[in-house]
């Protein structure tokens, strides 16, 4: 018989849903920009739990907006083709050479693996880079980069088009420039952010391989105001790649995004967890 069958795992998933009501209602309808890092992606295996994630948020009604990075991935690409990667302050010096190489791994297999990851799990996914419609147009952020990009004028239309249609946009951040054939790599929390801001998003979430900002003890900070960002970094609590990643969230809210969340996108089912449990996850920062 059906009913004498029920073991306590069914009561905790049924109780799980019924506790995610408060949140399916708080987050319908919202904009949520979702930076999925090279180092954030895992196996096929993981690829797949975390295209899941941005179904069932797009399936309960709200609008997941995929800005994807892919470090590592082109790294193996210049490694494989005998060019060095020099990093400047986090950023990836790009010569003409390296920029083609940016441009196929980002635009072409890493965003072509999420967006058939997302499909896959029964989404509509469109991947698309800066350069499609000129949604992220960019000025050189450093000479001493070369052909790294600094957005400058974002149009976002595109976007808003996409999943008001019921698509999942899913953004490699590699720009066109402000002259004719010029193309720009683009950090991809820079482009998340520059992404989230224009959208005025609800939530822009960081999805890296560290488990958020720490204090000086090593615990997690689950939430933080923005001065107090600013006063980590400035007095050194907030090191390394921490770094462009607050300052990132920092510049989002400025913009208008009203919370950024910084969290471990290795850990099973990431983005739910934070969405819709009381308990959290990463390092929240808001006003
Ligand atoms: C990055 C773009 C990819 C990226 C790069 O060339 O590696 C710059 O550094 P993750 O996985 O998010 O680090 N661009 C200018 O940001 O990837």
């Amino acid at each position: 018989m059906r009913k004498q069958n029920m073991n306590r795992d069914w009561i905790a998933t049924a109780r799980t849903l019924s506790e995610a009501l408060p949140y399916l209602q708080r987050y319908s309808g919202a904009v949520v920009v979702v930076k999925f890092g090279g180092n954030a992606m895992g196996d096929d295996e993981a690829m797949a739990e975390f295209a899941r994630d941005i179904v069932l948020m797009k399936q309960v009604g709200m609008n997941p907006v995929v800005c994807h990075g892919g470090g590592p991935m082109i790294n193996e690409l210049l490694g494989k083709l005998g060019i060095e990667s020099n990093f400047v302050r986090g950023k990836r010096v790009t010569t003409k050479e390296t920029v083609e190489v940016v441009e196929m791994v980002l635009s072409g297999l890493v965003n072509k693996r999420i967006v058939q990851a997302i499909n896959d799990a029964g989404g509509r996914a469109v991947g698309i880079s800066g350069k499609d419609d000129d949604m992220m147009v960019c000025e050189a952020d450093d000479p001493e980069l070369g052909f790294v990009g600094r957005p400058v004028e974002m149009n976002i239309q595109i976007i808003r088009d996409l999943y008001t249609a019921g698509m999942i946009p899913v953004c490699a951040p590699v720009a066109t420039g402000m002259a004719d054939n010029e193309t720009f790599n683009v950090n991809g929390d820079t482009a998340a952010g520059a992404i989230a801001g224009a959208l005025q998003a609800d939530r822009l979430l960081l999805l890296t391989d560290v488990a958020g900002v720490k204090d000086q003890t090593g615990e997690v900070v689950t939430q933080l105001h923005p001065d107090t960002v600013r006063e980590m970094i400035a007095d050194g609590r907030i090191n390394g790649g921490m770094i462009p990643k607050t300052e990132t969230a920092l510049k989002a809210i400025d913009e208008g995004v009203r919370a950024v969340v910084i969290l471990d996108g290795r850990v099973p089912n990431a983005c739910l967890l934070e969405l819709f449990t009381e308990h959290g996850a990463g390092s929240l920062i808001r006003t």
